[in-house]
């Protein structure tokens, strides 16, 4: 039987899709350092998971625990764009170094494939929609050259050493789970927190700023499909994971409000320095690869979200209560 290591199984996403790979009766193990990763993101999973508390930075470690392992779903990383603009170094350990320790554990190990998660933001600010895999990578603030870096990595080390790696580009992944009170939280999470909080969220800019906001149960399918897809259709290449739609922040906010039943307008401050104007995929080459398809759209995602918040918050309150 296939064995499965998770990296940041205690993220966001990490644990979504370590989750779904034990549901579906693999041998998981799980590697996290807990840095933004959290404890209570592994309730679900806890006693099924072959947990491993460990830091990508620490080379034997991350190579200790590709031993026995078939499959890694990379997902661990120190993300956010202003937060790489504020300490380069700190995120450049942790995604650059880090990948490359993987990937030097995984090829000592034997590991036959691995999936990484990379970032849209690699395209940047140049002109062409929707974004085609095919285009120039031209990333800005130090995070998409970071994650940038990465998915070279993974090519080098395919083309090179025979190790089967594939690259999901990520776009604007939200759901459950998200950090929401990090200053550097993704701005669905930030936003549907304000707003169930009573509190009034800033809009960066003019708010027309777009992204293919992706629900994370889309960006989970995409890397179990990426992970058993013939290695001719997939290994060595990158793949924009999304849904095909632009929406604005602005339109974002409305409907966001709508579903938190928050009745104020957005605060507006100035443009974040790094920023992304616009964001949009094309996704044929996953659906022709691998059969990626979005399973949940924009909509549906974000009621999804907003009520998982909500229910978070209800969960928060103390026994003892009265409130
Ligand atoms: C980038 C990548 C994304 C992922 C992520 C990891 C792009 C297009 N996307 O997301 O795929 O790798 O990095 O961190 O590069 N904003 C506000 N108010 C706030 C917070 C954010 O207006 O309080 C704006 C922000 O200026 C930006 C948009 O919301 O225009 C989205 O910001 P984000 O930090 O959620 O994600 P982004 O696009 O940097």
């Amino acid at each position: 039987m296939a064995r499965y290591l998770v990296t940041g199984c205690a993220g966001f996403l990490g644990s979504w899709i370590s989750q779904a790979l034990l549901e579906r009766g693999e041998i998981v193990r799980g590697f996290d350092n807990f840095e933004t990763g959290l404890k209570k993101n592994l309730a679900e999973i806890n006693g099924r998971l072959d947990f491993v508390e460990g830091d990508l930075r620490d080379a034997d470690a991350i190579a200790r625990a590709c031993e026995g392992v078939d499959y890694v779903l990379h997902q661990a990383a120190l993300p956010s764009v202003p937060r790489s603009v504020k300490d380069p170094r700190t995120s450049h350990t942790a995604n650059v170094d880090g990948t490359f320790n993987l990937l030097e554990g995984a090829r000592a190990a034997g590991v036959k494939r691995i999936v990484y998660a990379a970032s849209s933001s690699a395209y940047g600010n140049q002109p062409g929609f929707p974004r085609k895999e095919t285009m120039v990578p031209m990333p800005i603030a130090p995070y998409p050259v970071q994650k940038l870096a990465g998915e070279l990595y993974m090519r080098s080390y395919w083309q090179v050493y025979g190790l089967e790696t594939v690259c999901l580009r990520y776009f604007n992944i939200f759901g459950p789970r998200q950090v929401p009170d990090s200053p550097y939280s993704g701005v669905m999470a930030k936003f549907a927190l304000l707003m169930l909080s009573g509190e009034q969220p800033t809009i960066f800019g003019d708010g027309e700023q777009g992204r293919d906001f992706t629900y994370v149960a889309n960006a989970v399918s995409a890397n179990l499909l990426a992970m058993e897809a013939p290695a001719e259709k997939v290994a060595g290449r990158v793949f924009n994971i999304a849904c095909g739609e632009r929406h604005t922040l602005n339109e974002t906010y409305k409907i966001l409000a709508e579903l938190a039943g928050f009745t104020q307008p957005a605060l507006y401050g100035p443009e974040r320095t790094g920023d992304i104007q616009n964001s949009l995929a094309d996704i044929t080459a996953a659906q022709d690869a691998f059969g990626y398809k979005p399973l949940i759209g924009f909509e549906e995602g974000l009621r999804r979200t907003v009520d998982w918040y909500k229910q978070q918050m209800k969960e928060a309150v103390p026994q003892n209560s009265l409130a």
